[in-house]
């Protein structure tokens, strides 16, 4: 596990009055973090299902840690990618070059792909965007003078962005996950990366992910789907996401009076994501949760990607967040599953002897796919058509 003793020091230092009680915070909830039986290497039972002791503790908490879920050569390669990418990011939220002053990444993009905050921020807490749903803001610290004035948050549709990120959204154990969990027919939601460079990366403030199906009659704790939250450097109570284990089963809490009745934003049975570079997290969007902004030494990047039960998306009109509001059916569910194609033929190049997933709807339909230039054409400003539920 990573130290982050040093780290908790420093981040509290930045909470005034309050550092006794951030820290002392910290450090329980790290504590709290390591007692849960909630992590391991991914396993299935016989029949291809994921473990049941896996899948009852996933039930139990909202959050399970498939402990060196990446080896070491995919966690290189999706390293070696994010610097890649890191320099072609634009020098700030209007710019549309580079540090060099050559296209950014992004130049050409129709969609959203960046979100910014000032450093420390918390740039979607107490704001309307994203349907309301991150209800109070986070305390946002100062940041050191020589901080940029804007920051990365957010990316979005990361896998017309990075080789690595669409080959690791096929990783193989994960897909077979993804199945058991949400049916042979399971279908994509979004795909993001969380960056939280040290001493000015934003907070994510408290929230749950669904915005659909709350009142559904059909509600139960895996309606909106999960997210799986890959470590590229572990992650720690000071820059990992915290979650109340449990509120998955919850339906809609308001937060603005739990905050309000705790009389602080330290939710009390709130627990860190506490991982190691490799960890692949599957987590419950009906969760509530949330990030502090990263006041500590060591960076995160979450490559974030979830996958729906088809029953829940089919029909559905989408809630606008991640893509136009619009009312999903085969056709566009078809298109918008084209990255998981993709990124299987796109994963064989690179690892030719392991065992593919076989990815049943797009086998029936018999379409074939190709990594290639045409292909990443193809998925540019793919995430217009996010499954946004
Ligand atoms: O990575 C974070 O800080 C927040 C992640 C999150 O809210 C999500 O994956 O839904
Ligand atoms: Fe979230």
């Amino acid at each position: 596990m990573i130290d982050a003793s040093k780290s908790i020091e420093a981040c509290a230092a930045y909470y005034g009055d309050e550092s006794e009680a951030m820290k002392d915070y910290l450090i329980a909830g790290e504590k709290k973090a390591l007692s849960l039986k909630n992590r391991g290497p991914i396993a299935f039972e016989e029949d291809g299902s994921l473990s049941k002791s896996i899948r009852d503790a996933y039930s139990k908490y909202g959050f399970f840690i498939f402990e060196g879920a990446l080896n070491k050569d995919e966690l290189e390669d999706i390293k070696v990618d994010l610097e890649d990418l890191r320099s072609k990011f634009p020098t700030g939220p209007e710019s549309s070059v580079n540090s060099k002053g050559e296209p950014a990444m992004n130049a050409e993009s129709k969609s959203l792909t960046l979100l910014w905050s000032k450093p420390l921020g918390d740039p979607l807490g107490g704001t309307e965007l994203a349907n309301g749903r991150h209800q109070i803001k986070m305390f946002e610290p100062e940041a050191e003078e020589d901080a940029p004035s804007a920051v990365p948050l957010i990316l979005l549709g990361s896998l017309q962005f990075s080789d690595a990120c669409l080959r690791t959204y096929a990783h193989p154990d994960l897909l077979k996950v993804a199945e058991s969990i949400n049916g042979k027919d399971f279908t994509p939601f979004n795909e993001a990366l969380f960056i939280k460079e040290p001493g000015i990366g934003a907070a994510v403030s408290w929230h749950q992910d669904g915005v659909t199906h709350w009142e559904s009659e059909n509600f139960d704790e895996e309606i909106h789907g999960f997210n799986f939250m890959a470590q590229v450097y572990g992650s720690t109570a000071v820059n990992g996401v915290w979650v109340v284990p449990g509120t998955h089963k919850d339906g809609k809490i308001d937060i603005k009076k739990l905050v309000s009745e705790t009389g602080s934003e330290r939710l009390e049975d709130a627990v860190p994501i506490v991982c190691n570079p490799g960890d692949v997290v599957i987590c419950n969007r009906q969760i509530l949760h949330g990030s502090f902004p990263n006041c500590g030494f060591e960076p995160r990047v979450t490559v974030n990607f979830g996958f729906h039960k088809r029953s829940s998306v089919i029909g559905t009109q989408g809630g606008g967040i991640h893509s136009e509001a619009q009312v999903f059916d085969d056709k566009i569910i078809e298109r918008r599953a084209r990255a998981i194609g993709y990124a299987i033929e796109a994963r064989k190049q690179k690892y030719p002897s392991e065992k593919s997933y076989l990815y049943a709807p797009l086998n029936k339909s018999k379409k074939s796919f190709e990594w290639n230039d045409a292909a990443r054409k193809d998925l540019r400003d793919y995430n217009l058509e996010d499954l946004s539920i």
